[in-house]
Formats: C-alpha cells, sequence, structure tokens
C-alpha cells in the first residue's frame, strides 16, 4: 500500500478523541453506541485521504468513466468491510482493549443500509466492492431513501411491516457535499421557440424544480488505495419555496409544497414483483437519473466547455434495470436543451453511452408509465419519447417493410389497454449494450421477450452472469473458513476466487475435509444462536440445516419447501422414520406489503412451525423456524452455517440468483431446478455434487399448455396426505380455512409455478439430499467441492467482463450503426 497504515496506537488515539471530543462522551459513559460511532469516524478518517487521492488520479489521468445507475443499493453494515479492506482489523481490536467491547459486538451497533429489495439491489453493492478492488473508476448514483427497506415483525404468524429508521442516529459513512447539488425540474410545459439562426426549439417552462443533494459514501478496494464514491441523492425544496411563497402569503402551500419535495427521497418502493405504477415513483427515477447526469456533464464541460466531442469515448452508464432508463430520454434533453446540441449529435452520444442490464422476465414486473402521467410530470421527457420512438419505427419499418404489427410489438408506446411508455424497449433503443444476469436467463431474452430486438440487433445482446463479493460473502462472514484456506492455498484467492480450484484435490484429504467440517459445525452453532434468540426455536447443529432465504414470491416458491416439509412430518406422524434425517429448516424473506398471497404463504410457514414445534414427536426429527427480518447482516450468519441451500424457483423465472452463489462459497450443497444461475454452479461442481429436481425451462412451458395438478396429486399417495393436512385445517385450527387461497393456487390449471407439477421430484432429491447426509465423508467432500469450484461466482470475475465487454469496447465497436 503507497498510503500509510496508521499503528494501533494512531487508531486508540483517534478512538479517543472522537469519543471524547467529536461525540463529547468523556470518559464516563462507555456506551457502545458511542464507542462504535467513534469507530466509525476513526475508521472514516482513514479513508478520506485515499479517497482524496483516487479522485485526484482520475482527474489527472482522465480515464473513461462508469456511472452505474440504481435505485437500489443494498449495502447492508460498512464498518467490517472497511476494516478489512484497509487491513485495520489487528489494529482495532488493540485500540479497543481499553473499552471492555470486543470488535464483533461493536460491529453489531451498526444498522443495516437496506436501501434495496433484494438480489437487485445487493448485486449493485457487490459491484461496488468489485470496481473499486478492479481499480476501475466506477461512481454509484442512488437515492438516499430515509426509510429503506421496512422492518419486518412476525405477529400471529403473519408479516407486519415497520419503518426502517436508518437514519436515527446519524450515519458516519456519509460525506454531504452541498456544493454539488443539482436542480431537478417537474410539471410545467413545452414551448416551442426559435433560435438565433432561426431554428425551432423547444423550451420547458414553468417548471417546479427539486434540488438533489447528494451525499458521498467511500467505497474502498481490497487492500489497495483505491477509494470510489456511491453518490446518493436526498431531495430538498428550493429556496424559492422558503423566500417567494413565504412571503407572499400562501405559506401553508409553501409548507406542503416543500414536503411534497422532500417526499421524493422518503421511502423506498418495497415492491420487486409488480411494478407500482405510483407518481412518486416515476418521481424518484427521474430525479436520480436527471441528477447523475447533470453531475457527469457538469465535470465534463467544467474542464472541456460545450466541446462534446469524446464525450462517449470518456463515459458510460450502466443502467440497473429499466428503473433509470428515463436517463436515456433526459441526457438528450440535457444536451439539447441545455447546451445545445442537435437531434443527431446528442443520439450518437446517447446511444453509445448507455448499457442496460436487465434483471427479470417476469412480465409484471417490467415497468411502463401510462402516457398521461408523464404528459403531465415530464412534458419535455415524453415529446423527446416520441421523437425516440418516431425515428425507431423508422428504422423498424426499413427492417421489415409494411409490418404494421411488428411496428406496434416494437414500439416504445404501447397502445392499449392505456397508452403507456415501455421502459425496457426505451432501454433497448437507447442502448449499446443490452445483457441478461445468467446463461439461461440471456437466451431467454434473446429467444423469447426480446426476440424481435434481438433480430433487429444482435449485437447489442450479451450475458453477463452475476457474481458476489468474495470479501464480504467468504472472507469477512466465515473466518474459520477464510483461515483454513489461507492456510491451505495461501490468500491470493481473496482477490483471484478461480484460485478456489487449487482446494479440489482437498476434497479428497480427510484431515482437511474434517477441519473444513469442524468449520461449518461452528457456523451451524452461531446460526442456531441467532435462530434461538430470534424465534424462540432451537436448532441442534448436529442436524442438516436446510435453509431457504429470499425475497417471498409464488416463483421462488417456499410454497413447495413447506409442502415438503409438512410430507416430513406427516412421515413422521405415521413412524415413518426408520430412514429419516433428522433437520433443522430455515426459511427467511420479506413479503411486498401488498402482495397477499405471498404473505400468506408466511403465515402458513408460521403455522406449520409452530404446530410442528408443539409435537414432542415430529421434534425428534424436524424443527422449523421462519427468521424474522431476514436482511444482508443475517445473511453473513446464515450462508456460513448452511448445509443444504434451497434454489427451487419455477425453472426460467429467476433470472439469476445470488444467494445461490453465497451458499456454495460457504461450502453448502444446493438442491434446485435447471434455473437461472443454478444451471452454471451445476457445471462447475459436477452434476454429482448438485441436487437436481424439476422440470426444465423448456418443459414447463410445454406441460402448461394441458397442466392438471390433480394428476400429480393422484399420482403421489404422499402427496395426497399433504394436501389432506392442509385441507383438513390442521395447521389453522383456529382460523378456519384461511390457508384456501394457497390450496385453491396449488389446484388450479392455470398455477404460472407448477408447483404440484415438481413436487414428487422435489421430495425425492430431498430424499437423496437427506440420504447423502448420512454419510459425513461423502458430505464433506461434496460440501469441499462446492467451495473449490465456486471461483466463477465472484463479482471479480462479472465486473472484469462488463469492463471487457461493455464499459471498455474498442470505441468503434461501440459506436453501433443504427
Ligand atoms: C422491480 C420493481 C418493479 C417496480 C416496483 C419496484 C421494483 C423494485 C425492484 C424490482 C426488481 C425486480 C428484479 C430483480 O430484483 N431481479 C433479480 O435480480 C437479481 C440480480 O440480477 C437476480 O439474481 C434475481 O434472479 C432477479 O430476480
Amino acid at each position: 500500500m503507497a498510503t500509510s497504515k496508521p499503528s494501533a496506537l494512531d487508531l486508540k488515539q483517534d478512538l479517543k478523541r472522537h469519543f471524547d471530543l467529536t461525540l463529547g462522551r468523556g470518559d464516563t459513559n462507555y456506551s457502545r453506541h458511542y464507542l462504535y460511532q467513534s469507530m466509525a469516524l476513526a475508521v472514516r478518517d482513514q479513508l478520506v485521504s485515499r479517497w482524496r487521492e483516487t479522485r485526484e488520479r482520475y482527474r489527472r489521468e482522465e480515464p473513461k468513466r462508469v456511472s452505474y445507475l440504481s435505485l437500489e443499493f443494498l449495502m447492508g453494515r460498512t464498518l467490517h468491510n472497511a476494516l478489512a479492506n484497509l487491513d485495520l482489523e489487528d489494529q482495532a481490536r488493540a485500540a479497543l482493549q481499553d473499552y471492555a467491547c470486543d470488535l464483533e459486538t461493536l460491529e453489531t451497533e451498526e444498522l443495516d443500509a437496506g436501501l434495496g429489495n433484494g438480489g437487485l439491489g445487493r448485486l449493485a453493492a457487490c459491484f461496488l466492492d468489485s470496481c473499486a478492488t478492479l481499480e476501475i473508476p466506477v461512481t454509484g448514483y442512488g437515492i438516499r431513501y430515509q426509510f429503506g427497506m421496512f422492518h419486518q415483525k412476525i405477529v400471529d404468524g403473519y408479516q407486519q411491516e415497520a419503518p426502517d429508521q436508518w437514519l436515527r442516529d446519524g450515519n458516519p459513512w456519509e460525506v454531504e457535499s452541498p456544493e454539488n447539488t443539482r436542480r431537478v425540474p417537474f410539471f410545467g410545459r413545452v414551448v416551442v421557440e426559435h433560435d438565433p439562426q432561426g431554428r425551432e426549439c423547444r423550451r420547458w417552462v414553468g417548471t417546479e424544480d427539486v434540488l438533489a443533494i447528494p451525499y458521498d459514501i467511500p467505497v474502498p478496494g481490497y487492500n489497495n488505495d483505491t477509494v470510489n464514491t456511491l453518490r446518493l441523492w436526498k431531495a430538498s425544496a428550493t429556496e424559492e419555496f422558503n423566500l417567494g411563497e413565504f412571503n407572499s402569503g400562501s405559506y401553508t402551500d409553501a409548507v406542503s409544497k416543500k414536503t411534497e419535495a422532500e417526499q421524493i427521497t422518503m421511502v423506498l418502493y418495497p415492491n420487486d414483483a409488480s411494478e407500482a405504477g405510483k407518481v412518486l415513483r416515476l418521481r424518484q427515477q427521474y430525479f436520480l437519473a436527471s441528477a447523475s447526469l447533470q453531475d457527469i456533464l457538469h465535470r465534463w464541460i467544467s474542464r472541456k466547455g460545450h466541446d462534446f466531442t469524446g464525450f462517449a469515448e470518456k463515459h458510460a452508464v450502466q443502467l440497473n434495470d429499466t428503473h433509470p432508463t428515463i436517463a436515456v430520454a433526459e441526457l438528450m434533453r440535457l444536451l439539447m436543451d441545455e447546451h445545445g446540441l442537435g437531434w443527431q449529435e446528442a443520439w450518437a452520444l446517447t446511444e453509445s453511452t448507455m448499457a442496460y442490464t436487465n434483471h427479470t422476465l417476469l412480465p409484471e414486473a417490467l415497468e411502463t408509465w401510462s402516457v398521461s402521467l408523464f404528459e403531465h410530470l415530464l412534458p419535455r421527457l415524453l415529446d423527446i419519447i416520441y421523437e425516440i420512438n418516431a425515428r425507431f419505427l423508422q428504422v423498424v419499418a426499413q427492417r421489415w417493410p409494411g409490418d404494421v404489427d411488428k411496428q406496434r410489438r416494437l414500439s416504445i408506446i404501447q397502445e392499449t389497454p392505456e397508452r403507456a411508455v415501455r421502459m425496457a424497449h426505451l432501454a433497448i433503443v437507447g442502448s449499446y449494450s443490452v445483457n441478461g444476469v445468467a446463461a439461461l436467463h440471456t437466451d431467454l431474452l434473446k429467444q423469447g421477450l426480446f426476440a424481435e430486438f434481438y433480430a433487429l440487433w444482435p449485437h447489442k445482446f450479451n450475458n453477463k452472469t452475476n457474481g458476489v463479493t468474495p470479501r464480504r460473502w467468504l472472507a469477512n462472514c466465515n473466518p474459520g473458513l477464510r483461515d483454513l484456506i489461507t492456510e491451505t492455498i495461501g490468500d491470493g484467492w481473496i482477490r483471484d476466487l478461480s484460485q478456489l480450484d487449487q482446494l479440489v484435490p482437498y476434497a479428497d484429504d480427510t484431515a482437511f475435509c474434517e477441519r473444513f467440517m469442524d468449520v461449518k459445525y461452528a457456523n451451524k452453532q452461531a446460526l442456531a444462536t441467532l435462530v434461538a434468540n430470534k424465534t424462540g426455536i432451537e436448532f441442534d447443529p448436529s442436524w442438516m440445516f436446510d435453509v431457504q432465504v429470499k425475497r417471498i414470491h409464488e416463483y421462488k416458491r417456499q410454497l413447495l419447501n413447506i409442502l415438503h416439509v409438512i410430507s416430513l412430518y406427516d412421515r413422521i406422524r405415521k413412524g415413518d422414520t426408520a430412514s429419516m434425517t433428522p433437520r433443522c429448516v430455515l426459511i427467511g424473506g420479506k413479503a411486498a406489503p401488498g402482495y397477499v398471497m405471498a404473505k400468506l404463504i408466511i403465515k402458513l410457514i408460521n403455522n406449520v412451525a409452530h404446530t410442528i414445534a408443539q409435537d414432542e414427536q415430529a421434534n425428534q426429527w424436524l424443527k422449523v423456524a421462519f427468521l424474522p427480518n431476514y436482511n444482508v447482516s443475517a445473511m453473513e450468519i446464515i450462508c456460513p452455517g448452511t448445509d443444504l441451500s434451497e434454489q427451487i424457483s419455477t425453472a426460467g423465472k429467476e433470472a439469476s440468483g445470488t444467494g445461490n452463489m453465497k451458499f456454495m462459497m460457504n461450502g453448502a450443497l444446493t438442491i434446485g431446478t435447471l434455473d437461472g444461475a443454478n444451471i452454471e454452479i451445476r457445471d462447475a461442481v459436477g452434476a454429482d455434487n448438485f441436487f437436481l429436481f424439476g422440470l426444465e425451462a423448456h418443459e414447463v412451458a410445454q406441460t402448461r399448455q394441458n397442466y392438471n395438478p390433480q394428476q400429480y396429486i393422484e399420482a403421489d399417495p404422499n402427496f395426497q396426505a399433504v394436501m389432506h393436512l392442509l385441507q383438513s385445517g390442521h395447521f389453522s385450527l383456529f382460523e378456519p380455512g384461511i390457508f384456501d387461497p394457497i390450496i385453491a393456487a396449488l389446484t388450479a390449471s392455470t398455477d404460472p409455478w407448477m408447483t404440484a407439477a415438481d413436487f414428487s421430484d422435489y421430495c425425492k432429491a430431498q430424499e437423496q439430499a437427506a440420504c447423502t447426509y448420512k454419510d459425513k465423508t461423502q458430505w464433506a467432500r461434496m460440501a469441499v467441492l462446492n467451495t473449490a469450484t465456486s471461483g466463477r461466482f465472484s463479482s471479480d470475475r462479472t465486473i472484469s467482463e462488463y469492463r471487457d465487454d461493455i464499459w471498455y469496447r474498442a470505441p468503434e465497436a461501440v459506436r453501433k450503426v443504427s
């Protein structure tokens, strides 16, 4: 490291100074909370000089910059990651010696930054870590939500939502940067004017503006001197609200407008399953896109003036799903209306700058915004979208002359049931790269959802299989395994995860396998403690730990999991335990507050867990717990302590999955369908080391043609017994009929998730897993092989591919023809 590291004494002095002076706590009040704050400030001090140097280096060297635009960054906690990346853990421990508090305990004082829903938001956070580690000049742009993902409580088995007050005690990791405030217009109308050369030009007037104030969060690379930036925007009312209207007598109107402006960044939308369609959500999207693009353009103009030659060679903007896609039209607006470029020039620049990542195939999650809403909120942007569409439809007409239906299908504007802007179409038309997040997902995009775009522009489409950061998801969350691996193959794997393949031979080394399983056992003890503390249910670490944690959604099929649990329960009641393996089943995840079926599934899981907990006999073999408020920090305890990872979505529905990768790295075996990245996980570890079941994506489509769930139930006595228990109200004795909607969905010929079709095969695979678990040597071998072959699923690999194929693709390839 070029920047010198502080000694233990330096850090100790900094800690004391912040405790005594910055926070003014003296030495009488050693509350853990203030101690955490002081440590965070002391560590932040260590980041700031590297942060400044990184900014200066980028300014000097002028590398191509990447802006990662995302409505979500699910960062979790920061302190441990910062200490580990700066290699200051030992110093921090030493600094704490006088304070009767160990580092691990101190770290739990930090609240998670839960600024995301699930996979998409956590992926953005993993990507930032990899970009800083690979020293790529990437800035994350997002929203500083006052309330992140809601806090989930379970009351009588039902999910209850409470606000997430993560900023309550302040946030030591952010630095407000008011000098970089931007102004974002809304509402108003468009007028046509003529410039001095007599050319027609449009002006957006009468707007109600909102200020965007940036808060910067440092993103340190692993053991290098790079500190990148995550810039989160907060909405604030403009001065005019305060001065103009306040003084003109409309005091209350002014105040309500002020709060309306500040609403924009108040709360994260908690539905990741279907689009919200709410005006506030569109305001958030435009707010982020506009403020971020103004930021990017400001830096360019302050150095190069209004000559945009070479801009696209120096900038790439990655759109994390369609959420920030209004950026395509906003960049056009800024370049034309604010900086005087003509359409051609502005478009050439826009479409060689933007790149779009798709994260879902589910039609209900594809965003459309009604034209009338657009017209009202962003009239100038709608104008521009119409023009983009008109020019695009000419390209379509040239390629497929006379095919009006094709034009209708490809149009950025949907006509029925209401006129609406299709954000995915805008993203594809406006980007030089379109990528999916796992091989199967990208194939399905090319052959299904976006087939006609693929026919038009095959060169735009590419795959980037997701990954997760091995720092947070192995080295930091599993120190026992980290040390064992490092002792065995050195520590190069932390930067280059492919080196884990050197562990493959150790799968047949008895001593290594024993140590590997000892680490697993200790991690299971820690997980059992978490489960006991949060649910009161006691997990026995010698039993198999079978875990499914992720958002609750029908396509992820937590229902299939609990049906299997019911079948085990039924077997125990019937005394069929001779070949049984005792297991602890853990399920966790949040349901979107308006998603009735997902919430009912949570209730079913809780009722089944409760029934089993009450049953002495069942308890000899089976424990079931629903972990409330699953989040990033919970996963850091869960994945190291898991034996069996449940990745059981209906094939073709899970774009990639990333939890599957975290479990694999930490030596869990997967039971899963051929969906998303599961396919690549199975290819990497070998079919023998993966419990496969279920229909494949193409079979799902076929079977759907004349699907009859009853037929699957009748063919399997085990399934009949499960349905009988459910239908008889066994799990809802005091609330008769509450699970009827679940039974109806499961047995409907229209069930899109085809749970019944996969049930029997799933139980078979579970049986095989249970059987394998009894053979400790065999299981250990398979677990080691999972860790050893997980190298490909590092986000460092993913980000190297984004860097080489998308962000730094040769300019001539970037400047695509249209
Ligand atoms: C969708 C929507 C719809 C509108 C309302 C707000 C909202 C918020 C988030 C989303 C995201 C849905 C897409 C998503 O999270 N996809 C997940 O992305 C992961 C990272 O690529 C991937 O591993 C998961 O398979 C995929 O479901």
